[in-house]
């Protein structure tokens, strides 16, 4: 059975997408554990479809559950989530449990297969395909059908891919398989791809036959007037908030200072105790809706507001630097073998003022958001109770002002990029907020004491 959020006080999850086994198992132990992460996803660790490294989606595309992937072998991927987990971090793998490859002949892992055919696992009666339980003659869900039936966004092929028949016991238990599988090699949860075109009443008996209490969080992309809602799945997991990111874009594109409320009553959006929150992923980074590295400071300051927010299970999200949106990962034959940050990788996850507010994230706690201020529309300030205290300026030129902090007197080191603020007896700072810049302090981190966590250098 699932549980409802992830355990202990460390949320935040690192996700290496496309990374490599053996990267993520430098990376959790190298700067994630010692940054006070408490997860990581990992890519679909299943063997696919091989495109030969040409493309990045080829692994949403299953061929088999057995574990040679793009990404390593199952010994790598073990060998990782072991150092994963002595670095104190989760490990959280993309599950692509609604639909097998519905293109392509061979895989990473040297298997040969056909639509409605996987040798060994799956065979034509499994898909909903041959049951014509889709309620379209071509089988594919169509662009129209979203504001229509469940049925059809549930039992027809998303874009031609084999839609498995979760309603059939043997495919239940197999997909269960899988995930047991995983979860005996010590993965602790799964982020649950195209949940949304799963019913939930499928995925619910699937997350019944799971060993343990893994995380779950569900694929669920909102979209207003649907058949399929997000608030559909939060009985049986979390879902991942896609208003999330598309708010953040329009507010660090226009007036940060609307944040004030952002939350649950922003229209679409899940309460934050069932959202697992990103300012990009994947497939956003790859659209027009949400920011991206490619949107330089905008992107860094979304993230360190999304870490000092007091809303859902925040994602630090790190893939590789692309032009050509369906271009795979640097690679080697087709498998990838080394993620090599500035060098064909994004690692926004080792940024200083990222590992800070990681720590901040960590030490605020429980703690509701208090002191708002927005002297303008692109400067914000916010305590989190009395345990920590941010101010972000989106503007291009530097911001001078005395804000009420909520921590008590004292002199703080700023956990976002060095430097010092002091707090006078009335809990005010004087500062000033360098443009497309920000300052955090937490309380217990002053200049005169030890560091905490947040002070992991990016080598
Ligand atoms: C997800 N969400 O529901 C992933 O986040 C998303 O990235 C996956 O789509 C999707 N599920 C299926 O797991 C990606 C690409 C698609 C790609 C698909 C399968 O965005 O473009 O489709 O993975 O590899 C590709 C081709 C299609 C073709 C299809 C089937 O782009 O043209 O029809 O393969 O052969
Ligand atoms: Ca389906």
């Amino acid at each position: 059975a699932a549980q409802a959020a992830p355990p202990g006080d460390k949320d935040v999850i690192a996700n290496l997408w496309s990374w490599n086994w053996n990267s993520v198992a430098r990376e959790c132990s190298g700067h994630l554990g010692p940054a006070g992460y408490g997860g990581v996803q990992v890519s679909p660790p299943q063997d696919s479809l091989t495109r030969g490294g040409a493309v990045w989606w080829d692994v949403y595309q299953p061929a088999d559950y057995t574990l040679t992937s793009k990404f390593g072998n199952e010994s790598q991927f073990a060998a990782m989530v072991r150092t994963c987990h002595d670095a104190g971090l989760k490990v959280y793998a993309d599950a692509v449990i609604n639909h097998m490859t519905g293109q392509g002949s061979t895989s990473y892992g040297g298997r040969s297969f056909g639509k409605y055919n996987y040798p060994g696992l799956y065979s034509a009666n499994d898909f909903h395909y041959y049951s014509e339980d889709c309620g379209n003659s071509d089988n594919l869900i169509h662009d129209g059908d979203y504001g229509g039936s469940a049925r059809n966004v549930q039992n027809c092929e998303l874009v031609g891919l084999s839609d498995l028949e979760t309603e059939e016991e043997y495919v239940r238990g197999a997909i269960a398989g899988y995930l047991n599988r995983l979860v005996a090699l010590g993965v602790d949860g799964f982020r649950i791809d195209a949940a949304k075109h799963t019913n939930p009443g499928d995925l619910g008996n699937i997350y019944g036959r799971v060993s343990g209490s893994p995380y779950i969080y569900q694929e669920v992309i909102y979209g207003g007037g649907e058949a399929v809602q997000p608030g559909q799945y939060t009985g049986i997991g979390d879902v991942l908030e896609f208003q999330y990111g598309r708010y953040l874009r329009e507010k660090f594109y226009g007036n940060i200072a609307d944040l004030r409320t952002f939350g649950e009553t922003w229209g679409g959006m899940q309460p934050g105790g069932k959202s697992v929150t990103f300012v990009a992923n994947h497939d956003t980074e790859r659209g027009t809706t949400a920011l991206s590295y490619k949107d330089g400071a905008a992107y860094r300051l979304a993230n360190l507001f999304q870490l000092a927010w007091n809303y859902g299970t925040p994602q630090v999200y790190d893939g590789f630097t692309w032009s050509d949106r369906e271009a795979g990962p640097p690679h080697s034959g087709g498998f990838v073998t080394d993620a090599v940050c500035g060098s064909g990788w994004e690692c926004l996850h080792r940024d200083a003022a990222i590992t800070g507010m990681v720590g901040f994230h960590n030490a605020v706690k429980g703690s509701a958001v208090a002191n708002w201020s927005a002297p303008n529309a692109n400067v914000i300030a916010f305590s989190r109770g009395a345990k920590g205290w941010i101010t972000i300026n989106n503007g291009t030129g530097s911001y001078a002002g005395t804000f009420a902090t909520g921590l008590p007197a004292g002199t703080y080191t700023n956990v976002t990029g060095g430097g010092t603020v002091t707090v006078n007896a009335s809990g005010q700072a004087a500062v000033s907020v360098p443009a497309k810049g920000s300052i955090a302090i937490v309380a217990g981190a002053t200049s005169s004491q030890a560091p905490v966590t947040f002070n992991v250098n990016a080598s």
